[in-house]
């Protein structure tokens, strides 16, 4: 037997132990994966953003890769200037400043993240430059902004009237106090599985309202907010960045699944840890979303009020998800 389609059977072989009944036909023999899914194309998103995640199912059901399926879904968030919390309309720092987080990370474990931009829309579209086109993994502020003029984006005014009039009544107090799963928590992190049974992902951010000049959370830090294995599964976050940045809560939750876990069961783990080291948890909001290889989902949060939008077999629906606090 030929050295190449040697490969080709021992691949389709461990491929189809993993994936089992899942799996449909061989498309090529790389190290990415092999084999058409019949769960596919799934699409997941944090919060109930119907369209957003519409957006990506109707895309991946096109035949669109996972990644840019999943960059297109979160920039209808972008776009979207009633959300506050991403892109377009995204309430400002405490100086009036918008400025935008995102990363991407696709199936080949490639991954690409902006912080502290201003003046651009689709941050995570601009994320996906700073993987392709340049030799780094993140780029801050002014040097992400100028790659993003010389790669064709277009600098817009990101404070719209509404959220400098919700910024001008702020600073009638300046009281730094985020709110639980109200209009201070809505990053998108999405996840896309598409008919090659590839995974990406991408997470989208405006940060925590009125929050401090320079101040990064966890939505563009690779592990924290977003973190996929195209041979586990991938995870996103949304809540208090800081208590996802200080457990990897992304990356943890695609270790878990690694070591057997469903994406339901990880989630719980990576909220648990965060409860179990914090006494203040009634003040603050972490939610997770995963999905596996087999097209399994699962999301958990500390705060009842969160939810997940699933697109499945053709269908979109919104997850509420459990919580710790559940009574
Ligand atoms: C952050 N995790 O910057 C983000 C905030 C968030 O919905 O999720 N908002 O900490």
């Amino acid at each position: 037997m030929k050295r190449r389609q040697f490969i080709k059977k021992t691949a389709q072989g461990s491929a189809a132990l993993t994936l089992g009944a899942t799996l449909l036909s061989c498309v090529e023999s790389t190290n990415k994966s092999i084999m058409t899914n019949k769960t596919a194309p799934v699409a997941i998103c944090t919060w109930g953003f119907t369209k957003a995640n519409q957006a990506a199912g109707e895309a991946l059901e096109s035949g669109m890769a996972a990644l840019d399926a999943a960059i297109k879904g979160v920039a209808v968030e972008e776009e979207n200037i009633k959300n506050t919390t991403v892109g377009k309309g995204g309430a400002p720092d405490r100086e009036g400043n918008v400025t935008l987080d995102a990363c991407v990370m696709n199936s080949n474990g490639d991954c690409g993240a902006v912080v502290c931009v201003e003046n651009i829309t689709n941050v995570a579209a601009l994320a996906k430059v700073v993987m392709e086109e340049t030799p780094h993994v993140m780029l801050a502020g002014k040097g992400a902004e100028e790659l993003a003029y010389k790669n064709g984006f277009q600098a817009e005014h990101l404070l719209t009237d509404s959220s400098e009039a919700a910024y001008r009544e702020w600073l009638k107090t300046s009281e730094y106090k985020p709110i639980i799963n109200i209009e201070n928590h809505d990053t998108i992190g999405m996840l896309c599985l598409d008919q090659h049974g590839d995974i990406a992902g991408a997470c989208t951010t405006s940060g925590l309202s009125y929050k401090m000049k320079g101040r990064v959370g966890d939505s563009p830090i690779i592990g924290s907010g977003l973190f996929v294995d195209n041979k586990i599964g991938g995870a996103a976050a949304t809540g208090m960045g800081e208590e996802i940045m200080k457990t990897v809560g992304s990356f943890l939750i695609v270790e878990l699944m690694r070591q057997g876990k469903t994406p339901q069961e990880a989630c719980e783990e990576a909220v648990q840890r965060i409860v179990t080291k914090n006494k203040n948890i009634e003040n603050f909001q972490v939610a997770y979303i995963a999905l596996n290889k087999k097209g399994e989902t699962g999301s958990y949060c500390i705060h009842p009020g969160f939810a997940m939008m699933q697109y499945k077999d053709g269908t979109n629906s919104r997850i509420t998800s459990a919580a710790t606090l559940d009574s």
